[in-house]
């Protein structure tokens, strides 16, 4: 597995409500996933985030897993219910959580990459309209530069948003996550825009405040057509196209696709697109699997399904790392000279882990996913796209969001009712991959 760059940046990802726990101690007030998690039915297992992994407790011992994992970097969320109380004033002992995490990382020379939105927006900004209205673009602004100005001499990399697509879609589509809306498609391109214009006002906010480089964050996922049938192969395309392109176009090129324009031209103002288009520096891809897509009948035209053929995760996932590699070449295909350098920001799978008797939990089908994958990413970088780092999903086994507790993602095993964590084999796979990439530069015999 040596043969990366040697600055290649090798980290590990988590997110706030995922991990975090403690809802509701030091001010944190509920976000949009602590009530959505309440809905019955709405998580497989009814788990909530109350105690997750209890990582607002036990910050340090994961922070010594990171260290002893040897990444370069750790990709974490910040909890903005839990860094900004009512009425949008700042609350200190929230800021003082994350203060005292990076104090800790940059002690263990672990560079934190912040992202300031996974999904767990503040309730109370949900009971005034949410990503319905323009006004949460703003106060998402006002929280960047709150952040900023407290914990940004220690950040190594911004980020603001993960994943626009499946916010929108899961969240105020679909109803399947948080805040569970269902609203027409005609009506949700609002949430499209003021996610895409929180972003942009995001960085400025971000730029304004220091040097430090700024990542956007999306899924990406080559998207099949299930069948040779026209209807299948023109539901392929759209959904490439809402998927793969309208939250990239914007921010790329300033353009909304055509096919998408509809959707949010009611919403667009003057001069939103080129607040949208603020320059980043690194581009982050979250790359999982690709999609099979069909076309059916109803408001939402088509039906999302592991294509033919593939192995699946536990998570019945379809595992095709060469789309990894599809991926990567067609963004640079796609936007040229205008797509900063890349960076898998998350990769991994859900695998049915499980503790044995002598303590041990081997989890070998998730070491070959992530060798498949890697191997995906030199691929790209042997065709000349210029990667710069890999960021596996996740750190720990965690919330995974509808599924609750039931999938596992973990390098990390959590045994939910001790918090006792266990290092799977995969994590030792991957500290000796860093290792030997290390002693064994590209081009060097190892490879
Ligand atoms: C990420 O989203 C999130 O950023 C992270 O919080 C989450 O824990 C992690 O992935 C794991 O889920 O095969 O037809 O069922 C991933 C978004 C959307 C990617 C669903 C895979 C599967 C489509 N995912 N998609 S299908």
């Amino acid at each position: 597995m040596a043969g990366f760059p040697p600055n290649f940046v090798w980290g590990v990802a988590a997110s706030a409500f995922q991990i975090e726990g403690a809802t509701t101690e030091g001010g944190r007030l509920p976000s949009v996933w602590d009530t959505f998690g309440r809905r019955p039915g709405a998580i497989a297992d009814g788990g909530t985030g109350d105690v997750a992994c209890d990582h607002v407790h036990r910050w340090r011992e994961d922070v010594a897993l990171i260290a002893d994992l040897g990444v370069d970097a750790y990709r974490l969320s910040v909890s903005w219910p839990r860094v900004i109380g009512a009425a949008g004033v700042p609350n200190p002992a929230g800021l003082d959580f994350y203060d005292r995490l990076l104090d800790e990382l940059g002690e263990r020379g672990i560079t934190p990459v912040v992202n300031l939105f996974h999904w767990d927006l503040p309730q109370w900004l949900q009971d005034e309209g949410g990503w319905l209205r323009r006004d949460t673009a703003h106060r998402f602004a006002d929280y960047a530069a709150v952040v900023a100005a407290r914990l940004g001499d220690r950040v190594g990399t911004w980020a603001a948003i993960n994943e626009m697509f499946e916010h929108f879609v899961l969240g105020h589509v679909v109803g399947e996550h948080a805040p569970g809306l269902r609203l027409p498609l005609a009506e949700s391109g609002a949430v499209a825009h003021h996610l895409l214009l929180a972003h942009g006002s995001a960085v400025a906010a971000l730029r304004a405040a220091g040097p430090a480089p700024i990542m956007a964050i999306n899924s990406y996922a080559p998207a099949r057509p299930l069948s040779d049938a026209a209807a299948d192969v023109a539901a392929a395309a759209f959904y490439d196209t809402v998927q793969n392109r309208l939250f990239t176009d914007p921010l790329l090129l300033g353009r909304y696709p055509d096919e998408a324009l509809p959707l949010v031209q009611p919403v667009i103002r003057d001069g939103d697109m080129a607040v949208i288009a603020n320059p980043v520096d690194l581009w982050g891809v979250n790359y999982y699997t690709v999609n099979g897509v069909r076309a059916v009948a109803g408001d939402i035209p088509l039906e999302v399904a592991p294509p033919a053929g593939y192995p699946v995760t536990a998570f019945d996932w379809a595992i095709v790392p060469e789309g990894l590699t599809e991926v990567l070449l067609t963004l640079r295909d796609r936007y040229g000279d205008r797509l900063p350098p890349l960076v898998v920001s998350e990769n991994g799978c859900a695998v049915d882990d499980v503790v044995d008797a002598g303590g041990q939990c081997a989890d070998p089908d998730r070491v070959a996913f992530l060798a498949a994958h890697l191997d995906a990413v030199r691929a790209a970088l042997d065709a000349g796209v210029d990667v710069r780092g890999f960021y596996v999903w996740s750190l720990l086994d965690n919330f995974e969001w509808a599924a609750g507790y039931t999938k596992r993602f973990g390098l990390v095993h959590v045994d939910y009712d001790t918090q006792r964590r266990t290092p799977k084999s995969s994590f030792g796979w991957l500290r000796e991959q860093i290792r030997l990439n290390r002693t064994a530069p590209a081009g060097g015999p190892a490879r």
